[in-house]
């Protein structure tokens, strides 16, 4: 299985972030991504690589133009307006029943933003780009034939929405490979033999399912794809009532118009267990199955696990190989993209546990 990454990504490296009422080193660090190379080297599991440039094409299928043009511009702005050279750091949000967008710097981070845990910074852009840029390199080396394929990705993306980032995220890689894999669909090397064979494996469709492990749901990839039926969005993450983003990932949330019914979210309680967690797993893997997609893409976060500073679940270590097997069960063509994880002590391992795991599975 071959790895993606490129050392730009690591570059994103703001100071601090604001949590749980206080003012703390930022979690979402470069150590994370070194971490995990460092694990993945132990292994036999494959070569790193570095992504192609796709250019912004494949990220403008996903993302606001003019997001776009304020994720590259907006530090120089916030910097020019005289504010902290630590970041952009917005001070007051849009929300619903406000009555104008605002077109000075100040305006616009307060609206193209949900929390104060995406500051961007001189490199943010850079890094974002090329973790995106590792995404779309593992989903076309999955589309020409490889089983499965490892995006390193960092920043990670699962919270940033088409026009907003937090949560540390700015762009949804899982979401830019998933579409990426909807507008290029591999030619069939070999056609099926039947029409329901053909639609067990999915061939010739261009149905994609994205399946979300991250401890937080995946607000963004969630709302990227609520109104579509080619895209199924799949969660098992902590409940909001309780937990980040709060205000989306009720299993109530089924999708919309055309996309209704092909959105499942599994809100899960503090404590989840490992044998709670596979269980529920086990549902969301039959979810897929059921809908036959022609390739899985997988926002993998470890911040399940029961060290996790973030987290509330008690996986232990031994989960991770045990979720890799069952997603290899599925037998999908699989895209893995790299989101969350912060027991940095562990993280290498962890990630390892899940592909070795779907590698031997
Ligand atoms: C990609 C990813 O995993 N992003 C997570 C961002 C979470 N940020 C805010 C978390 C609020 C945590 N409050 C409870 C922490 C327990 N001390
Ligand atoms: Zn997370």
């Amino acid at each position: 299985m071959q790895i993606v990454f490129h050392p730009t990504q690591l570059e994103h490296a703001p100071a601090r972030e604001f949590l749980d009422g206080a003012w703390v080193d930022y979690l979402e660090s470069p150590r994370r991504p070194r971490m995990i190379l460092d694990a993945l080297a132990q292994t036999q599991l494959g070569p790193v690589i570095t992504p192609d440039d796709f250019g912004l094409a494949p990220i403008r299928a996903v993302h606001a133009d003019c997001y776009l043009d304020y994720l590259q511009s907006a530090y120089a702005q916030w910097v020019a307006a005289g504010r902290s050279r630590d970041g952009v750091y917005p001070d007051t949000f849009y929300k619903p029943g406000f009555l104008r967008r605002s077109s000075g710097i100040g305006g616009q981070a307060g609206a193209y933003a949900f929390d104060l845990s995406a500051p961007i910074t001189a490199h943010t852009w850079s890094a974002a780009y090329w973790s995106a840029q590792s995404a779309l390199t593992a989903a076309r080396l999955v589309r020409e034939g490889a089983h499965a394929a490892f995006a390193l990705c960092r920043p990670p993306g699962h919270h940033a929405h088409a026009d907003l980032c937090g949560g540390y995220c700015f762009l949804n890689n899982a979401a830019i490979a998933a579409e990426y894999l909807v507008q290029h669909p591999a030619p069939d090397s070999c056609p099926p033999a039947s029409k329901a064979e053909s639609q067990a494996q999915g061939v010739g469709s261009r149905r994609i399912a994205i399946l979300d492990v991250d401890f937080h749901h995946g607000n963004g990839t969630q709302a990227i794809f609520y109104r579509r039926s080619d895209v199924l969005f799949v969660s098992l993450h902590a409940d909001p009532d309780r937990q980040y983003p709060y205000f989306m990932g009720g299993s109530d949330e089924r999708g919309e118009g055309e996309g209704e019914g092909f959105n499942w979210n599994y809100p899960l309680p503090a404590g989840t267990d490992d044998a709670r967690y596979l269980a529920t797993l086990d549902e969301a893997c039959a979810r897929i199955a059921d809908f036959a997609p022609r390739y899985l893409v997988v926002s993998l976060g470890v911040d399940t696990f029961g060290d996790d500073p973030l987290g509330d679940f008690a996986l232990t270590g031994d989960a991770f190989p045990r979720i890799g097997a069952r997603l290899a069960q599925l037998r999908l063509p699989t895209v893995f993209i790299m989101e969350g994880g912060y027991a940095i002590e562990s993280l290498g391992a962890n990630v390892a546990g899940v592909l070795g795991g779907f590698a031997k599975g």
